[in-house]
């Protein structure tokens, strides 16, 4: 079985009213995951090692692998795409549920220091990469950043609960060159605080 492009969850223009555009959905949904999609599949058709395995073997078994790393990137990045469009919302982007925002004070000691703390993650990603929140082994929860393809999954830092992508293809059209500005907006307005509860099991 082919790995596929999964529906975007809500319509391209859905998420205009909360700053992001459809042509910014229709080139990162329809083209840069769609390219992930593809190529992984090329991969797999062409190395029996990968044939019938789920895409978390896949990441599993190509992390760390210099002669892997274009299997891994691609894995990842469509793993790490799955995740992000279900991590944003349009009719519930920014609003925090009583559970997880419970959990965030405990852990971060208010939303505005989480804020701060994903924003930095963010920010400070040298060149592409992500933002998490992270559900950590110890059962805290934390935040965490990875280049390019990279994720969670793969580094052991715990159930991703939240990705925010920070590649430029994600904000340019949206923000131009202002990435500190995307991640406050996508924090506040943008973020599935809902779907990230439910993952916290
Ligand atoms: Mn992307």
């Amino acid at each position: 079985m082919a790995f596929e492009l999964p529906p975007l969850p809500y319509a391209k223009a859905a998420l205009v009213p909360h700053g992001m555009c459809e042509e910014t959905l229709e080139l990162h949904h329809g083209k840069h995951h769609q390219a992930y999609v593809t190529a992984l599949n090329g991969f797999v058709e062409k190395n029996a090692a990968l044939q019938g395995k789920s895409l978390e073997d896949i990441i599993h078994l190509s992390h760390g692998k210099a002669d892997m790393a274009p299997v891994f990137n691609n894995a990842g990045q469509h793993w790490n795409h799955i995740l992000f469009w279900q991590a944003m919302s349009p009719q519930d982007g920014g609003k925090m549920p009583a559970r997880l925002e419970r959990k965030i004070v405990e852990d971060f000691g208010g939303i505005a220091q989480f804020k701060e703390a994903f924003k930095a993650a963010a920010v400070g990603q040298f060149g592409s990469g992500w933002a998490w929140l992270v559900l950590a082994s110890d059962g805290k929860l934390k935040v965490a950043k990875t280049p390019n393809g990279s994720n969670p999954l793969a580094t052991g830092e715990g159930k991703a609960l939240l990705g925010c992508d920070v590649w430029e293809h994600s904000y340019y059209l949206d923000f131009r060159n202002r990435r500190p500005d995307y991640v406050q907006n996508w924090l506040d307005k943008l973020a599935n605080y809902g779907f990230a509860e439910a993952q916290m099991g």
